[in-house]
């Protein structure tokens, strides 16, 4: 299996985040790339390729416009009004507010921000189009080899239409997904099994029934982002059940999730999809530091041969995942099982 992957990450790393009241330094940080890489390269995946320029003109077929151009300007403007920090908000468009976008950075920022504990930085932007370049190089590499891994950082999931956070501001396996859509798949189904709910994923797709969106992710009542993934969310108007959650419980355990996984995967089988693109997040396992989930590090490679036998044409785009020293051996279990399927 071929990885697509860029260095460019390492221009995105904030200081800080703000968790449990404090500034604490991000989860979300380089080195989960290179343990990821590090296990890739140990367990033999020596086929990796850097992404071709992303085309803004795809991306802003998922993505609003006026939001893309604010990504690229936000870190300028930020810095030209003579802040010191890391761009953060702290004004969000609340209920019963005008949901009007203002001129100021400070209002902007508010007015395109889903949680308030991603900053933007000098080098954020150019990180930020690499990660997408990477899902969208990958995806083409799937047309040849069946399959292909897109190593992206930062990652995408949370960022919607028109709103970053959650660590995400490009949702680089939407865009990923409409690369096959431009490419005449008529049918493509995005599973994602992250920890955490898709929420941008779901918002992108919402109204789409060429897109199946299938998310298994710990409930909103206990978990990031509490606002979406719920089970009753189900799509609407033409995209009325082509969204499909399966919010679970904390504690859920490997076998009770691959359960979940089989529902899953019967649904994608109905909908009989040209092609499969899987939002790789590996903050289910049990030791992860910001989820409730227990899958083991084996889980991971049994679900990943559930995956391979639906023999779907595949790309695998990474997401979540903060226990460090097992986000790579976890990640390359899923690979590896997929493979041995
Ligand atoms: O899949 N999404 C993530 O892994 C990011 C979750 C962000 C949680 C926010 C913690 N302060
Ligand atoms: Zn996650």
């Amino acid at each position: 299996m071929k990885i697509v992957l860029s260095e460019d990450h390492r221009l995105h790393f904030p200081k800080g985040e703000l968790c449990g009241g404090e500034m604490v330094r991000p989860f979300e940080c380089p080195e989960r790339w290179d343990y990821v890489l590090g296990e890739l390269r140990s367990r033999g995946f020596k086929d990796t390729i850097a992404p071709d320029e992303i085309d803004l003109e795809l991306v802003r077929k998922v993505h609003d416009a006026e939001f893309v151009e604010f990504l690229e300007q936000a870190w300028t403007d930020w810095h030209q009004t003579g802040f010191k920090g890391e761009a953060l908000p702290y004004v969000i468009p609340a209920r019963r507010m005008q949901q009007r976008r203002p001129d100021h950075i400070d209002g902007r920022l508010g007015y395109y921000c889903m949680a308030i504990d991603t900053a933007i930085t000098n080098g954020t932007w150019q990180a930020v189009r690499s990660s997408a370049a990477c899902a969208v190089t990958a995806q083409r590499l799937v047309a040849d080899d069946g399959h292909a891994f897109a190593l992206c950082r930062p990652p995408g999931h949370h960022a919607a239409r028109d709103l970053y956070g959650g660590y995400c501001f490009l949702n680089n396996a939407a865009i990923a997904v409409q690369a096959f859509v431009e490419q005449g798949a008529h049918r493509v189904a995005l599973l994602d099994v992250d920890f955490h709910h898709g929420n941008g994923s779901q918002d992108i797709f919402n109204q789409r029934d060429d897109v199946l969106f299938v998310s298994l992710h710990g409930r909103p009542e206990d978990a990031f982002p509490h606002f979406s993934g719920y089970a009753d969310e189900v799509g609407e108007g033409a995209g009325e059940g082509y969204n499909i959650n399966f919010p679970l419980r904390p504690g859920t355990t490997g076998s009770e999730w691959i359960a979940a996984l089989a529902d899953a995967l019967k649904r994608i089988t109905d909908y009989r999809p040209d092609a499969l693109v899987v939002s790789l997040g590996v903050d289910t396992f049990c030791k992860d530091p910001i989820s409730f989930f227990r899958l083991e590090s084996e889980d991971f490679r049994r679900y990943g041969a559930h995956i391979g036998r639906l023999r779907l044409p595949t790309l695998f785009v990474m997401e979540g995942g903060y226990a460090v020293e097992e986000i790579g051996i976890n990640t390359v279990n899923v690979l590896d099982g997929y493979l041995d399927s």
